[in-house]
């Protein structure tokens, strides 16, 4: 496994080393990584000033397209680079990364490579009651420079996610990855400055939330700031971007519930629930953590799930077969075992683990959590309104439809939910019902990238995706002329 031994910023088309390192930790052995060179605000305000006086917003549509599609065919080229760094900083599986990760990092650049060239402008011919007519159009230039925040659980794909549509819009980025997952944010660097990226549209911001975010996220020349992560930072950050009345847009928490009706043929519903639990070790916002399955089948469901739960091979992220690596990083472990504490408190039956594997060698050090499956909690129970971040589910029974959707809405979050039923009247009925920016039914985290993706409530502010994403990153202009002789 090759992974880069130390991390620097990128700014104005330079690495920049500042000698002041912090330890990139490896989550399945608790070992050093890599070390991270963290920026200082001097480097903050030399990036947003590049990127101010970057020539990228100057290239027309066509020329920064080819760039970014070039940025993806180096990203394709270097994709084992990237897969052995996705693994280093998280952990997570190969089958996972390899499937999942590194693909949509190329596919997202691809993707809005693409879809920017062809959107029509909006025009209108008026004609006022005295008889003047002018012709309305909207010119939609981009925002200007742009802060990306992103996260560790899926690092490379939720930061291109942002970064592909925002440069491709002609804005120039200033992108800061979570500090647990610099290491394919730094490759992508790399990547930018091979292909030639111009100086400036692309700076990578490396460092700690306390010591860069903050006054990325304040900076007054930044114009825009998209972030995805915790409920309680987009908080921090919204109130931050009031000052200067900064565009946001952010994907925040969930505690996203699937619904399991009676209809279902159970072991797809099983596997598919399981799925949407325990994939990244639960470390996916659109994760299920809340189950709710019809009576009649409640006994049954429960029994397979625990004996899915209970087979899941967790191990090193490289072996065969392994389904979960470690959780991210000590800190995170420590926060998922305390809820499988307060589990317990509250009263809950561990149906299944509740606890931390044992290897018997270095995999002790590291962040390894069990697979768990819970019951027995009413809907108010902590476990059951907080966003806990692991591979675990609550599962309760229900009665009647409109039961389960006013307690699938009794939730400070609104991301995702998925219904599991083969009855198309009712997965039509209830879809609209749940008040979340997405429903999947009989299926789960099938991406369509033209969709609109965000949440409502505590998951954040507004959408992206397709249309939704050029609109975001653009702001329009309107011109009226008068056509009058
Ligand atoms: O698939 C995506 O585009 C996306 N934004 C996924 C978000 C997952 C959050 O953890």
């Amino acid at each position: 496994m090759t992974v880069p031994s130390t991390l620097t910023s990128y700014i104005n088309g330079e690495f920049v080393d500042r000698e002041h390192y912090f330890d990139n930790i490896n989550p399945v052995n608790g070992c050093v990584v890599s070390l991270i060179s963290e920026a200082n605000h001097q480097m903050i305000d030399d990036a947003v000033a590049a990127a101010k006086n970057s020539e990228w917003a100057r290239l027309s549509v066509k020329e920064r397209c080819v760039l970014l599609n070039k940025v993806a065919d180096v990203m394709q080229a270097r994709e084992q680079e990237f897969i052995d760094a996705e693994i280093a900083d998280t952990g997570k599986s190969l089958f996972q990364v390899k499937t999942i990760d590194i693909p949509r990092g190329t596919a997202n650049f691809r993707f809005f490579a693409d879809l920017v060239q062809y959107p029509a402008n909006e025009s209108f011919i008026t004609e006022t009651p005295q008889g003047t007519k002018a012709l309305n159009y909207s010119v939609n230039k981009p925002l200007g420079v742009v802060a990306i925040i992103s996260p560790w659980n899926l690092p490379l794909l939720l930061a291109t996610w942002k970064i592909a549509p925002a440069m491709a819009c002609g804005n120039s980025v200033i992108f800061k990855p979570s500090e647990e997952t610099s290491s394919t944010a730094f490759l992508l660097a790399q990547v930018m400055d091979e292909v030639g990226i111009p100086k400036g549209a692309f700076n990578l911001i490396l460092g700690r939330g306390h010591a860069v975010g903050d006054a990325i996220t304040s900076h007054a020349d930044i114009d825009a700031i998209t972030f995805t992560g915790a409920s309680a930072t987009g908080q921090r950050i919204m109130a931050s971007a009031a000052q200067t009345v900064k565009p946001i847009s952010f994907e925040l928490g969930g505690k996203n519930s699937a619904v399991v009706f009676s209809d279902v043929d159970i072991d797809k519903a099983v596997a598919g629930v399981a799925r949407s639990t325990f994939t990244n070790c639960g470390q996916v916002c659109l994760c299920t953590e809340k189950v709710y399955v019809h009576r009649s089948i409640f006994d049954e469901f429960v029994g397979k799930l625990k004996q899915h739960a209970a087979g899941i091979k967790i191990g090193y992220p490289t072996d065969d077969d392994v389904f979960m690596g470690p959780l991210v990083s000590k800190a995170h472990q420590t926060k998922v075992l305390s809820y499988y504490q307060l589990a317990r408190d509250e009263g809950a039956t561990i149906e299944q683990g509740g606890g931390v594997p044992k290897f018997g060698d270095e995999r002790d050090e590291g962040c390894y959590i069990e697979p768990t499956v819970l019951t027995g909690l009413d809907d108010h129970a902590r476990i059951n309104q907080e966003e806990i971040f692991g591979p675990v589910c609550h599962v309760s029974p229900f009665d009647s439809e409109a039961e389960v959707i006013k307690r699938v809405n009794d939730t400070p979050y609104g991301l995702a939910a998925s219904l599991w039923t083969e009855n198309l009247s009712r997965a039509h009925r209830v879809a609209p019902q749940i008040d979340v920016g997405l429903v999947w039914v009989n299926t789960w985290f099938l991406r369509d990238l033209r969709a609109p993706f965000g949440g409502t409530k505590l998951s954040g502010v507004g959408r992206e995706g397709g249309l939704h994403s050029l609109a975001f990153y653009t702001e329009p202009s309107n011109i009226c002329i008068n056509i009058e002789e």
